[in-house]
C-alpha cells in the first residue's frame, strides 16, 4: 500500500485556516533575493485548474492567477514537518513494515494482517483515509498494489482522496497504457532515450528485449524497467532509520603536517559531504576532524554551534578551524583525514528551493 497526502502544504495551510479552502492557495519558498524571487512548493487544486504547479516560479504563478483572488503563502516547513510526524505515527500502526519516503508519503506492507486479501486491504485502507481525516483533517490517496512500483502508481492514478486497488493478474495491463514517466525512477533523461527507441508507453517498453535495454541503461537500471514495465517489482518495504551522521576519510598521497598541505583534502572531502549531507535533506550542528597519523593513531577536534550550519563554505571554515587547532596541539605527521557532521537537523523541502535557485531564476 502507498499513502500519498494530497497537496500536502497546502492543505495543511486549508487546516489551519479553513477560510482559504475555496480559493486558490499557493505555497511558496521566497529565495530571499528579494520581491517575489523564489518558487512554488505545491498548490491546492482550485489554484491547479489555472495551470499552476510544484517548482514553478511565483513570478509566473501570480501571473497565471492575476484575474482571481488567490492566496500566497510563506512556506512553514517546521509546522508541514509536524503534521507529517502526526500522520506518520498513525500510519504507522496499519503496517506489518512501514517505510517512510518523504514528507507526506509512505508505503505499509500490510500482506500479513490482511492474509493476502485485496479486498481485506481495500477496508483497511477505507479505515486508513478516515482515521487521517478525522485526526488531522487531512485528506490522502491510496494505491494497492502487489508491489511498490505499482502501489505508488496507483496512488497517484485518482486523486485527491483517491483509493486504487490492483491486482497482480491486473498491474501490468493496469499501466500499459500510460506514458513511460508513470514507472518510479523514469525521469526526463531516461525518457527522453527510451523515446529516441520509440517507447512512448509502459507496454511499449513492456515489450522491450531486456537484453536491449540493459545494454543501453545498464545492468541495475536495465533490468528494473523491464520488471517494473511488466508489473513486477521486488523491493522490500523497508523501515528507514535515521542517519544520525555523515563522514568521510581519505589517506593522503604523502603524510603531511602542515594546514596548508592537507587543506585540499579537506576541500575535498567537504565537497564531497556536504553534497551527500544535503541531498539527503539535513543541517548539522556539530563538525569534528579526525586525523591518523603515521604510526597509526587517531586524533580528532570537534564543536558543536548553536546554530545548525548549512553549506559548503561553513563545513570547510568549520573544519579547517579545527584542523588547525589538532595539528598545532598534537604535532603529528598526518597520514589520513576525514571530517563528521552529526546532531543532524532534517530540514525538508529545501531540496527544491535549492534545485529552483542553481536554475534560472525569473
Ligand atoms: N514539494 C516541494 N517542491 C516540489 C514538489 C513538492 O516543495 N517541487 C513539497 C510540497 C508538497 C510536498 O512536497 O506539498 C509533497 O509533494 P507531492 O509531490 O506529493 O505533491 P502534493 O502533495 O503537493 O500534491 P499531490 O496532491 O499531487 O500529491
Ligand atoms: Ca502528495
Ligand atoms: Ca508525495
Amino acid at each position: 500500500m502507498q499513502v500519498d497526502l494530497d497537496y500536502f502544504y497546502a492543505q495543511c495551510e486549508e487546516v489551519r485556516n479553513p477560510t482559504l479552502k475555496d480559493k486558490p492557495v499557493v505555497v511558496c519558498i521566497y529565495s530571499g533575493r528579494g520581491g517575489d524571487s523564489g518558487a512554488v512548493t505545491t498548490a491546492n487544486y482550485v489554484a491547479r485548474r489555472y495551470g499552476v504547479r510544484s517548482g514553478m516560479s511565483i513570478v509566473k504563478a501570480k501571473r497565471l492567477l492575476k484575474d482571481v483572488n488567490a492566496v500566497f503563502l510563506k512556506a512553514d516547513l517546521d509546522y508541514y514537518d509536524e503534521v507529517s510526524r502526526r500522520v506518520m505515527n498513525i500510519l504507522r500502526g496499519y503496517a506489518d513494515v512501514f517505510e517512510e519516503v518523504s514528507v507526506d508519503e509512505a508505503y505499509l506492507d500490510v500482506t500479513e494482517r490482511v492474509k493476502g486479501d485485496y479486498e481485506a486491504a481495500k477496508q483497511l485502507a477505507l479505515r486508513i483515509k478516515e482515521e487521517v481525516k478525522r485526526a488531522e483533517n487531512l485528506t490522502c490517496s491510496i494505491g494497492i498494489g502487489p508491489n511498490k512500483v505499482i502501489a505508488k502508481i496507483a496512488s497517484d492514478y485518482q486523486k485527491p482522496d483517491g483509493l486504487t486497488v490492483v491486482k497482480p493478474e491486473e498491474a501490468a495491463q493496469f499501466i500499459a497504457k500510460m506514458d513511460v514517466d508513470k514507472l518510479p525512477g523514469v525521469g526526463a533523461k531516461t525518457k527522453k532515450v527510451l523515446e529516441e527507441i520509440g517507447v512512448k508507453t509502459i507496454g511499449d517498453l513492456a515489450k522491450q528485449d531486456p537484453q536491449k535495454l540493459v545494454s543501453i541503461f545498464g545492468m541495475k537500471l536495465g533490468n528494473y524497467l523491464y520488471n517494473a514495465a511488466n508489473g513486477r517489482d521486488d523491493e522490500p518495504v523497508k523501515e528507514r532509520a535515521e542517519p544520525t551522521q555523515f563522514s568521510r576519510i581519505i589517506t593522503l598521497r604523502q603524510d603531511a603536517q602542515t594546514v596548508k598541505e592537507v587543506e585540499g583534502y579537506i576541500d575535498e572531502i567537504c565537497r564531497d559531504l556536504y553534497s551527500k549531507v544535503s541531498s539527503e535533506g539535513y543541517a548539522f550542528k556539530s563538525v569534528s576532524v579526525t586525523c591518523v597519523s603515521d604510526t597509526l593513531s587517531t586524533y580528532s577536534r570537534s564543536e558543536t554551534y548553536e546554530h545548525p550550519l548549512d553549506g559548503y563554505d561553513s563545513l570547510k571554515m568549520a573544519s579547517i578551524t579545527l584542523l588547525t587547532r589538532l595539528l598545532e596541539e598534537e604535532g603529528i605527521k598526518v597520514r589520513r583525514v576525514g571530517v563528521r557532521v552529526s546532531d543532524l537537523i532534517k530540514k525538508r523541502g529545501q531540496k527544491t528551493l535549492y534545485e529552483y535557485l542553481t536554475s534560472t531564476a525569473e
